[in-house]
């Protein structure tokens, strides 16, 4: 196996960014590192994926903290939280455990799905690997159903480029509708351009227009939209509407109390309404009610 060197990664990734003065790596000594000093933060962004992604290295590196990392799945089964300064804002990250999807049928996906439903960060970075993309894409398709407000990094793109994989990241951004930034976390690259993207989600500068997965099913169609309209009419609020119509149809208990409860009509804070946290911060129930 032929082990690609650092200098190596650094000139590929090179070679996807523009050198320009809007170029992110520009802005790169914007990035400050807070820690866990999260107080009076302009922006909540939340890291999902699956699990083994890299997500806590991207965490770490952005924040400076030392959440576990590891290569076996599973290692963060808490959310973490912590923050960083960029271009001027400040954000707090909010590490989230690994899962394949969002159906909330363990309590990872639990604690995912109601941080990205509930706590509505004003971005969703979704942590793909470039190496298993397709596996990796039902959960960014599933977290673009709830959210438009959406960055994937494409991580592990040195891993890729050793299986001899290029992934034509501007046509899968074009397809997906959202921005889609390559990195290669563990060696630091790539990061800035990720902060770059999320910057311009989180101020509204990009506004995306996520693919939803079309079904084709006429009934389904039908039932959808009739619930789509009773939905927006009981909580106009709601961005994601479709997407609680989707839930509601298969029989999520979970969005089911949200409805019948009017935690759904929770949602109407421009701000996420999740308290303030630490690393290492354990969520017993819906991971953000503490
Ligand atoms: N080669 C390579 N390895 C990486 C990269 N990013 C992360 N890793 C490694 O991948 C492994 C998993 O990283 P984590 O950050 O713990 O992954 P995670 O997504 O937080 O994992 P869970 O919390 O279990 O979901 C670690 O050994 C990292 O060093 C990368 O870009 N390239
Ligand atoms: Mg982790």
């Amino acid at each position: 196996m032929v082990k690609q060197k650092d200098s190596d990664l650094s000139l590929n990734l090179k070679g996807t960014q523009a050198a320009c003065a809007t170029c992110p790596a520009h802005h790169a000594a914007n990035l400050k590192k807070l820690g866990v000093d999260m107080e009076n933060w302009d922006y909540v962004v939340a890291l999902a994926g699956n699990p083994n992604t890299g997500k806590s290295t991207v965490f770490n590196a952005l924040t400076g903290l030392r959440q576990h990392t590891g290569n076996w799945p599973g290692k963060t089964v808490t959310r973490a939280e912590g923050g960083f300064e960029y271009d001027g804002s400040r954000y707090k990250l909010v590490d989230l455990p690994g899962t394949y999807s969002l159906l909330a049928t363990s309590l990872d996906e639990e604690i995912a799905r109601d941080f990205i439903l509930f706590g509505q960060p004003d971005v969703t970075i979704v942590v793909v690997d470039a190496s298993r993309l397709e596996r990796n894409l039902n959960l960014v398709l599933q977290v673009m159903e709830i959210t438009s407000r959406v960055v994937i990094c494409l991580n592990l793109v040195d891993e890729a480029e050793r299986h001899n994989m290029q992934v034509d990241h501007r046509r899968l951004a074009r397809d997906l509708g959202v921005p889609v930034v390559p990195t290669a976390a563990r060696y630091n690259q790539g990061l800035e351009e990720l902060l770059a993207a999320v910057n311009e989600v989180a101020t509204g500068k990009v506004q995306s227009k996520p693919y939803h997965v079309k079904y084709n099913l006429p009934k389904l169609d039908l039932a959808v939209s009739q619930l789509v309209e009773q939905i927006q009419e009981a909580f106009p609020q709601v961005p994601n509407a479709r997407w609680v119509a989707l839930r509601l149809l298969d029989g999520d208990e979970r969005i089911i109390r949200a409805v019948e409860e009017g935690e759904l009509g929770d949602l109407t804070s421009d701000q996420p309404s999740l308290e303030e946290g630490s690393v290492g911060h354990v969520s017993q129930k819906s991971g953000f009610a503490q």
